[in-house]
């Protein structure tokens, strides 16, 4: 990438550190921009191959004439076979599209720098999910909601005229993991990403990214037809409106052809929506959808969605407003829903949507940026969290209907089908705020185009090429990883708890919070301890959000005995004296697990310390310190759980258990207003 020798390390190469030009003999016999990127990148990206690399199509007559056994590659899949073409033995990079080369030649570069020979390489891989999206919450002002890696990438002042060489950079690292859609503003949208203007810029990035296999997608205000197209209303069934939308959704394909799509969160903390005009969700999405439609574009409709007149346990709301409308969405329509029922939270058992609308495409929403797991200073690997969701069985169609076959088709035969993650990407040299955050954008794109991949596996891919492939390296570095997001589990919400987070800007604990307006704006609402216990019941002698799982999971969900101890607080609210299956108590339990975690986080310390003389001094020192950020912060979270925990049940800390530093009103006098990521 465009780095100078003096900042050779700054992490700005993220996983593509290529080094010194490899100068490997690349032809491309039919040359398009996308291909002329990928022999570009193999030339930098690879060592010096003994055999030349060829670009070329699988429908090309020369290649087709092989009689390669490709299976079934689709658009986007790739492969790679060594062949002799025209008298000469070459590595072929062939595929049925341009892009599908392009990430032919990223898979060629991973297989090198991951310790592969290229001369002996067969390599072959179709993507299993349609839309491999990120979505930016970035704001036009340049601030980003729940952003902890600066400020946002694209610089709306200068576009369309300056054309950051970032840009180029962004798209190449996503195309090296498959991503092939951004959204580029925040779901929480202002009418204005939709004026004249501001189609100008984002045509201006479509037009960049457009080599690199991506499209660019933008989120919609609803009521933007009263803001900026002069209507009364933004009524989905009012004919004026459905023709606003049509108009602009033309203007919109006159600048970007291949213009993606909308993405829409509606009717959710505080955005308009068609509730408003006591119009259903798919009334709403279907209008957008039909305005979209003859441009071959999409609707992404969230279901983010849960309202403050809703008395509804918030884990709920989400189901109960759209299970109703299952198949009555038009078929451009995909609804995106997030992981859990609650908000990407540590953990959080899969969402019951998944699973009950087999006749609607539904789409994934993970959370990249770590909003409720540390911000950018924590080290958090994710993808064990991501495979968590992705393998879990809903038994929509009985055993064997893992969230991943739900959204990636296979059970109901939906041809559209996507996944997408919030981006934690901003303008930080580094990108991600972090070395290892750069892991979460690369695991993303890899689950993203395959969901088994084993999240070890692209552990040691990641560490190998942005680390280097030196074993103690690599091996620490995936050790490391691999427990980081239990660890945080542990030290922030252990055993099923939830959205103990400060209300303002969710940096650090404040489980006693009650004074806010709206009760699930509040962490006693989701811990709803008291003297004789903690947790939230969610059984039929609660709110019953057990009945949205299918029977054979509402079955497990409703026992105590039989939920998992990892989700117990989620779904029941026990005695702190409840016996648990370590022999332990409740109480001695939840102690056991925050102890646990500031123990994991004190071996990172201790294991990235011995790799100093293995990194880089920049990444290994800006690292090390994130951890004794980390360290320090996994002992508050500790200690204000505790001293709230015990003004409400009195029970002594187990022998041997350091009280918390403070009393529990020092940590309630915590503020910070200025955290970031609060946008704007
Ligand atoms: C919540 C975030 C908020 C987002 C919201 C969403 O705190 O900033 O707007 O999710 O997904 O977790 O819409």
């Amino acid at each position: 990438m465009t780095t100078g020798a003096a900042q050779a390390e700054d992490g700005y190469d993220l996983w593509l550190r290529y080094g010194q030009p490899g100068g490997s003999a690349v032809s491309i016999p039919h040359t398009s921009p996308t291909l002329a990127a990928a022999a570009a990148e193999l030339r930098r990206g690879l060592p010096r191959t003994t055999r030349p690399i060829v670009l070329e199509r699988a429908t090309a007559p020369e290649v087709s004439a092989l009689g390669l056994k490709l299976g079934a590659l689709g658009d986007e899949g790739y492969a790679v076979r060594q062949v002799r073409l025209g008298g000469r033995a070459v590595t072929l990079v062939t595929g049925n599209s341009d892009v599908a080369i392009l990430y032919g030649a990223f898979a060629l570069i991973r297989h090198a720098r991951t310790g592969g020979n290229v001369d002996t390489a067969t390599l072959t891989s179709a993507p299993r999910i349609k839309l491999r999206m990120l979505d930016h919450w970035d704001n036009l002002d340049g601030s980003v909601e729940r952003g902890y890696a600066g400020q946002s990438l694209w610089d709306w002042w200068t576009l369309p005229d300056f054309r950051d060489p970032r840009y180029v950079d962004y798209a190449r690292a996503n195309a090296s993991i498959g991503i092939n859609g951004t959204v580029l503003n925040n779901v929480n949208a202002k009418p204005d990403s939709l004026t004249a203007p501001y189609i100008a810029k984002a045509a201006a990035l479509a037009d960049i990214f457009r080599p690199y296999g991506i499209k660019v997608y933008l989120s919609a205000r609803f009521s933007a037809p009263i803001e900026i197209g002069g209507l009364k209303t933004a009524d989905p069934l009012d004919p004026q409106v459905a023709a606003w939308w049509k108009a602009k959704a033309d203007e919109i394909y006159r600048a970007i052809p291949d213009f993606g799509g909308f993405l829409v969160k509606a009717n959710s903390e505080g955005q308009p929506g068609p509730r408003d005009y006591h119009r259903s969700h798919a009334d709403g999405a279907n209008m957008m959808a039909a305005a979209v439609a003859p441009h071959g574009g999409i609707v992404m409709w969230r279901a983010f969605v849960y309202a403050e007149t809703n008395a509804e346990d918030r884990a709920k709301q989400a189901y109960s407003e759209f299970k109703p409308l299952d198949g009555t969405f038009a078929n451009n329509v995909i609804l995106q829903v997030k992981n859990g029922a609650i908000d990407f939270q540590p953990r959080e058992p899969f969402h019951p949507l998944f699973g009950a609308m087999p006749k609607t495409p539904l789409m994934m929403e993970f959370q990249i940026t770590k909003e409720y797991l540390g911000f950018a200073t924590h080290l958090a690997y994710l993808a064990p969290m991501f495979k968590e969701t992705l393998d879990a069985d809903t038994y929509e169609r009985g055993p064997g209907s893992t969230v991943a076959r739900v959204i990636d088709g296979s059970i109901e035969g939906h041809k559209l089908t996507g996944i997408a993650g919030v981006a934690n990407i901003g303008r930080d040299r580094d990108w991600s705020g972090s070395t290892f955050n750069q892991a979460n954008w690369y695991a993303f794109g890899r689950l993203a185009w395959d969901p088994s991949l084993p999240s070890e596996g692209i552990a040691r891919e990641w560490a190998e090429q942005t680390l280097g492939t030196d074993p103690k390296v690599v091996d620490t570095s995936v050790a490391m990883m691999q427990g980081s997001r239990e660890a945080v589990v542990d030290y922030m919400t252990p055993l099923g708890l939830a959205h103990q987070m400060s209300t303002s800007g969710h940096y650090g604990p404040a489980p006693w919070i009650a004074d806010l307006k709206r009760p699930e704006w509040n962490p006693v609402y989701y811990n709803q301890a008291d003297a004789r216990g903690i947790g939230f019941d969610r059984t039929a002698t609660g709110s019953d959000a057990v009945a949205q799982y299918a029977p054979p999971v509402a079955k497990i969900f409703a026992d105590p005995k039989l939920t998992p101890e990892r989700d117990l607080l989620w779904f029941h609210h026990v005695a702190w004296d409840r016996k648990m299956a370590s022999g332990r108590t409740l109480w001695a339990e939840m102690i056991a697990h925050y102890d646990r975690g500031i123990d994991y986080v004190t071996g990172m310390r201790t294991r990235w310390d011995g790799l100093k003389p293995l990194v880089d001094a920049e990444r290994w020192q800006k690292t090390a310190t994130y951890l004794a950020i980390q360290q320090r912060e996994a002992r508050w979270w500790r200690d204000a759980s505790l001293a709230y925990w015990m003004s409400l049940n009195h029970l002594p800390l187990p022998a041997g258990e350091a009280a918390p530093e403070h009393d529990l009103g020092w940590y309630k006098n915590q503020t910070f207003p200025f955290a970031p990521g609060q946008g704007k």
